[in-house]
């Protein structure tokens, strides 16, 4: 059975350019809600460690680097079957590619720089949880 958790990060750029409001407002009339939440700066070692993952591929120091630039907004999501509805609801990774009225097309700004993250399967959801909260954050 799918899960009902997914994280997803309000990336640089995009808090940085006043959307957080916006991308919030959108992703609670979508019907997920909101079970832990902070501003934040990672530094290069633990931009990194989260995406360990894409580590060796060619967009990975410049990922790394752009995720530590400025604060971001972690936030911890319910729904049902989590994962694959978030990543549906806010489009495809390059934002030029992304269906109208998405949040990375319409606050993405490049491949990059596309405004939110989204975990990829219920492990890295639990793990990214971990990674940025305590069992105290989380309601
Ligand atoms: P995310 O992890 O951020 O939710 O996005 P995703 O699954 O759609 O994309 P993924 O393949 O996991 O890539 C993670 C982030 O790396 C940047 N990226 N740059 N070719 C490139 O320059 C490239 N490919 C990916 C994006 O910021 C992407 O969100
Ligand atoms: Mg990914």
């Amino acid at each position: 059975m799918a899960g009902n958790l997914t994280l997803t990060m309000i990336k640089p750029t995009a808090f940085n350019k006043n959307y957080t409001g916006a991308i919030l407002k959108m992703i609670n009339e979508a019907g997920f809600t909101i079970k832990a939440m902070k501003l934040t700066q990672l530094t290069p070692q633990q931009a990194g460690t989260f995406y360990a993952v894409h580590k060796g591929k060619p967009f990975y120091d410049s990922l790394v680097s752009f995720m530590s630039s400025g604060p971001l907004v972690a936030v911890l999501l319910e729904k049902e079957n989590a994962v694959e509805e978030f990543r549906n609801f806010i489009g495809a990774t390059n934002p030029e590619k992304a269906e109208e009225g998405t949040i990375r097309k319409l606050y993405g700004t490049s491949l990059q720089q596309n405004a939110v993250h989204g975990s990829d399967s219920d492990e890295n959801a639990k793990v990214e949880a971990e990674f940025f909260f305590s069992k105290l954050e989380r309601f």
